[in-house]
């Protein structure tokens, strides 16, 4: 007989599952500890479970296995709420493993009634108990990434814990194949006769992040009949910025002037303006392409007439069979023209001379230095994230991640930390607005403690989007809500964790604060840069892609 933490470690080895976030507590830190005795079964103990669930979340982005996440039953769950959502709504798999207390309604300690609270949520949910574990397990590993990934979660009751169960030798392990769906032909030879009817107009391929696991085909398939693209910030590199037929920086001309949308793997969300006029043409035609049904015919005011549900990667590569002949006209020459302006426009600003550093001239220090084949960017913020997402181009796929279709700030070092267990030969860099910054940014020493050597940027403008303006004589009841501290030294914060600070008011400085941010994160300990830039004018507030141009 072993106990069952000890099962439950080998149990998650055999199914593959080498990395776990979270944060112990009575009755799982049993478990967590068997974990780690087990060696094959990384645990990663976090500061606080939102933090830890949105590392949990995003390594199942990144890894295309299921992120597993551990926390305490009652307030442990409650916090790790943020990160199943991020997960529920990002689709990505994850299964979220929880004690929980064998006295039901009784007031017992940290009694929640967990199933009650997500089964409507989660895709999967099942309470273990002394028959059911192999069963559940596997079944929660199966809905977390078949069909629309999302998350499964499991209830682990004190008096599972503690049980004894019998050895075994072997596990039956199950293995999960993905299913690939295909479209039918008749649709995608609809969708067939309608590129090739268009090839004198507008023809736009926009790439979601759902479509970064078909990287391949789609690059071929944009190639092979001049297709301009588009990516959404999470998918860039998918089909590399440096093509040529890459229109990020004409984006606003892009949208207007598209005839025929086809959209890979992306919502057609606020991120893309709900494909409406005016963005866009009011009698586009979109061409939604998505392994998950449900999305089709979603704000596409032709409905689901020219949906093709499948696998992005096969489906790209049936209609490149159909479409002998065909050519799209590659980037017409008003789009040329404004992406060649607007890029001349990015590089003067990170020219200009101006008293204080602006997020421009710092980024354009930070990529001088990077190399992009080795660097995952994760950013958040508002005006942080808007410039980081022009600033830093990639020609990898799965290298950019951010504050994502909900905008959502605090996931940042939960994601640097998830990439960095995820990939630990690549460079992670965390660029965060000084607000950003503050949701999370106790998970250094987590950062530390495991030796993620990794650079975190904080832009401070001491504010959410902006600081206050230094003229105005605020007393701490009558400061604009958007103001932080002005003298916080997170770079002090930093040191105290662990970790190496910087402080930098200039570009020079920014420049040798990186280098030796960089030689340290090679030797595992993560350095933090805390940026002085410009307060920023206040004004009307909003992200940069909810209604304004943005290049
Ligand atoms: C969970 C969550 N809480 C609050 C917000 C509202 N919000 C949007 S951006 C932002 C912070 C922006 O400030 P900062 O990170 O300093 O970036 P800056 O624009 O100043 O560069 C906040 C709090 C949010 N998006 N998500
Ligand atoms: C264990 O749970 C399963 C459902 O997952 C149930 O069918 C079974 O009866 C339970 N067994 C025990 C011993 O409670
Ligand atoms: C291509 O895309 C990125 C953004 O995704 C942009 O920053 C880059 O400069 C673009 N253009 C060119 C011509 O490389
Ligand atoms: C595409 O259209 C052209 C004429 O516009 C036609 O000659 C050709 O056969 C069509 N190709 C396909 C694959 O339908
Ligand atoms: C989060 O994003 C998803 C996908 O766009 C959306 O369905 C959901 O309503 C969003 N929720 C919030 C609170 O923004
Ligand atoms: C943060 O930046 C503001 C200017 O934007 C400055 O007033 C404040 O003192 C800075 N904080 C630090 C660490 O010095
Ligand atoms: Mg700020």
């Amino acid at each position: 007989m072993s106990a069952f933490p000890e099962y439950l470690s080998e149990l998650l080895y055999r199914y593959g599952v080498t990395a776990v976030f979270g944060i112990v507590g009575i009755p799982i830190v049993d478990l967590a500890d068997a974990m780690i005795s087990h060696g094959k079964v990384r645990f990663y103990g976090f500061r606080n479970e939102q933090a830890a669930s949105y590392a949990a979340s995003a390594y199942g982005y990144l890894t295309g296995k299921p992120g597993v996440l551990l926390v305490v039953g009652g307030p442990g769950v409650i916090h790790a709420l943020a990160g199943a959502y991020n997960s529920i709504s990002n689709k990505w798999p994850l299964i979220v493993l929880a004690g929980s207390s064998e006295d039901s309604n009784r007031g017992g300690f940290q009694e929640l009634d967990q199933i009650a609270l997500l089964s409507k949520y989660v895709k999967y949910s099942s309470r273990l108990n002394n028959s059911n574990v192999e069963e559940s397990f596997y079944d929660a590993l199966r809905q977390s990434v078949l069909g629309t990934p999302g998350v499964s979660y499991l209830d682990i009751p004190a008096n599972v814990i503690d049980q004894k169960v019998e050895n075994k030798k072997s596990f039956p392990v199950r293995h999960v194949t993905k299913a690939f769906y295909q479209p039918t032909d008749t649709a995608l030879q609809r969708v067939s006769k309608l590129l090739n009817a268009s090839r004198d107009k507008n023809i736009l391929c926009v790439i979601g992040k759902g479509a970064t696991d078909s990287a391949q085909q789609i690059r071929s398939f944009v190639d092979e009949f001049q297709l301009p693209f588009l990516p959404t910030p999470m998918a860039k590199g998918v089909v590399p910025d440096s093509h040529a037929l890459n229109v990020s920086s004409a984006r606003s001309l892009a949208l207007k002037s598209a005839d025929v949308v086809l959209v890979l793997g992306a919502r057609l969300n606020w991120i893309l303006h709900f494909g409406e006029a005016p963005k866009w043409k009011s009698d586009a035609i979109f061409i939604q392409i998505d392994t998950a049904a449900e999305e089709l015919g979603h704000n596409n005011a032709k409905g689901t007439l020219f949906s093709l549900c499948g696998d992005i990667g096969a489906t790209v590569t049936k209609l490149t069979s159909l479409l002998d002949g065909f050519s799209a006209r590659g980037v017409p020459e008003p789009l040329q023209k404004r992406i060649h302006q607007n890029e001349e426009r990015l590089r003067a600003k990170e020219h200009e001379p101006t008293p204080m550093l602006t997020y421009n001239k710092v980024y354009a220090a930070i990529r001088k230095q990077i190399v992009d084949k080795d660097t995952i960017i994760v950013s958040e913020g508002a005006n942080t994230m808007d410039v980081a997402r022009i600033s830093f181009p990639t020609d990898y796929p799965k290298m950019r991640l951010d504050a994502g279709t909900n905008a959502t700030m605090g996931v940042g070092l939960g994601y640097a930390i998830a990439a960095k267990v995820a990939h630990p030969q690549k460079n992670v860099v965390a660029i965060q607005g000084d607000s950003a910054f503050g949701f999370s940014g106790m998970e250094l020493e987590t950062a530390s403690r495991y030796k993620l050597g990794m650079i975190v940027v904080v832009m401070n403008n001491s504010g959410i989007y902006h600081g206050e303006n230094p003229e105005s004589k605020s007393t701490p009841n009558t400061a604009p809500s958007t103001a932080l501290s002005q003298g916080c030294r997170y770079d002090l914060v930093a040191e105290g964790l662990g970790c190496r600070g910087f402080l930098a008011r200039t570009q020079a400085e920014v420049d040798d604060a990186f280098a030796a941010a960089s030689k340290e994160a090679a030797r595992g300990r993560p350095a933090l840069i805390n940026v002085i830039i410009e307060p920023g004018p206040s004004g009307k507030l909003s992200f940069g892609w909810q209604n304004k141009a943005k290049l």
